[in-house]
């Protein structure tokens, strides 16, 4: 009788970690990360040798029950990165200092250029396209992250969330 439950236990234990395992494999690429935050597809924005400032991009997915605060971010060779979001006034580009960055429970923000964006500043030497950049975020759950953003050049639609 006892060997028969062991049996039934050890089954009903695989498939959960069965179902784990498919979960993880067949979300790679999406935001299905099970962790509280979880980042993607950060980039860079490639710019001239002599550019006193650079556009960092990416989408922060906040897996909890709670909105997450993105505090601030870093990165070795520049002199500061700050929080910005860009938008228009009065038929202007304009671009206003955030304190922080809120993502709600469930939702994910999306930094591109014309929106949220991490703007990092005076780099000691502009990185060329196709390097990458170890970029660390805080947020106010504790949580940091380091992701590796490749430089590239924008213009892919998506890059601008245009939708048809
Ligand atoms: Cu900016």
């Amino acid at each position: 009788m006892k060997k028969i439950t062991l049996n039934l236990t050890l089954t009903l234990l695989f498939s959960l970690f069965a179902t784990q395992i498919n979960a993880t494999t067949h979300n790679h690429g999406e935001q299905q990360n099970m962790e509280a935050v979880g980042i993607q597809n950060p980039w860079v924005r490639s710019a001239p040798p002599n550019a006193p400032a650079l556009g960092a991009f990416m989408e922060i997915y906040n897996n909890s029950d709670k909105g997450v605060k993105l505090l601030s971010a870093s990165a070795s060779g520049y002199k500061r990165l700050e929080l910005h979001r860009s938008g228009r006034k009065n038929g202007m580009m304009t671009m206003v200092r955030q304190d922080f960055v809120l993502i709600p429970a469930h939702e994910k923000l999306v930094f591109k250029p014309g929106s949220w964006h991490i703007m990092m500043i005076k780099p000691e030497k502009v990185p060329k396209e196709g390097s990458s950049v170890a970029i660390t975020l805080v947020f106010d759950n504790g949580l940091s992250k380091t992701v590796n953003a490749m430089v590239r050049k924008a213009g892919m639609m998506k890059d601008y969330g245009v939708k048809h």
